[in-house]
């Protein structure tokens, strides 16, 4: 099955076509779709589903969108949706990062309980739209840890490895990611179609 991934991110990108490794998975940019949606949702279905959208003129395939977030209990949830611009619009991760250090300082490790979220949508050719959801528990650190992954995995410590999303493989963290955990879903939607 052809199917088109919806992101500009490409570290989301890499995940995803390993993950769905039995399709043949396209960028966004392979069908021609150089886009860049304002992600004005209130959710992150509904920012899937705006992303997922964008790309729609360009192809007739099915196309998927990932809306995902870092989500830290005692900041409230935050920073949630709006992982990507935590430190402002334009800023990198790692500035990111340094924010989400900086706000948890003076709580213990077990107080800095958190959980990354995927709300993965995916646009059937006949319009449809399908949802599903995955998330992975774990606690921030109070120092980036690895080079690899993308975003907050640095500072994302994981109780199954012992290790943060940035220091353990991309098969490691394709077998428990929240990302991993709804495109599973998605994988067994297609399998009925
Ligand atoms: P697209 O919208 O183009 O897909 P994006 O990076 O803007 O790319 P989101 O709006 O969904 O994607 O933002 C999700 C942010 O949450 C992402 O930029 C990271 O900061 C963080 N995040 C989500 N999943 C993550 C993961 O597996 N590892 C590390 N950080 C992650």
């Amino acid at each position: 099955m052809d199917i088109v991934i919806a992101t500009n991110n490409k570290g989301k990108l890499a995940e995803i076509k390993k993950i769905l490794s039995g399709h043949n998975v396209l960028s966004q940019n392979d069908v021609g779709a150089f886009v860049d949606v304002e992600e004005t949702g209130t959710t992150y279905e509904e920012n899937a589903i705006l992303k997922a959208e964008a790309v729609r003129k360009f192809t007739d395939k099915i196309i998927i969108a990932d809306d995902s977030g870092l989500e830290v209990d005692v900041l409230g949830g935050e920073p949630g949706l709006y992982s990507a611009r935590y430190a402002g619009d334009g800023t990198t991760p790692d500035q990111g990062m340094d924010k989400l250090l900086k706000n948890l300082e003076g709580y213990s490790f077990k107080e800095k309980t958190a959980r990354f979220v995927s709300c993965i949508v995916a646009i059937m050719p006949n319009g449809e739209i399908h949802s599903f959801y995955g998330e992975c528990e774990g606690y921030i650190i109070d120092e980036k840890r690895g080079d690899n992954g993308f975003g907050f995995d640095p500072v994302f410590w994981v109780e199954e490895y012992g290790r943060t999303f940035a220091e353990i493989s991309d098969e490691e963290k394709n077998r428990i990611s929240h990302r991993y955990r709804a495109l599973y879903k998605l994988k067994e939607f297609l399998d009925t179609i």
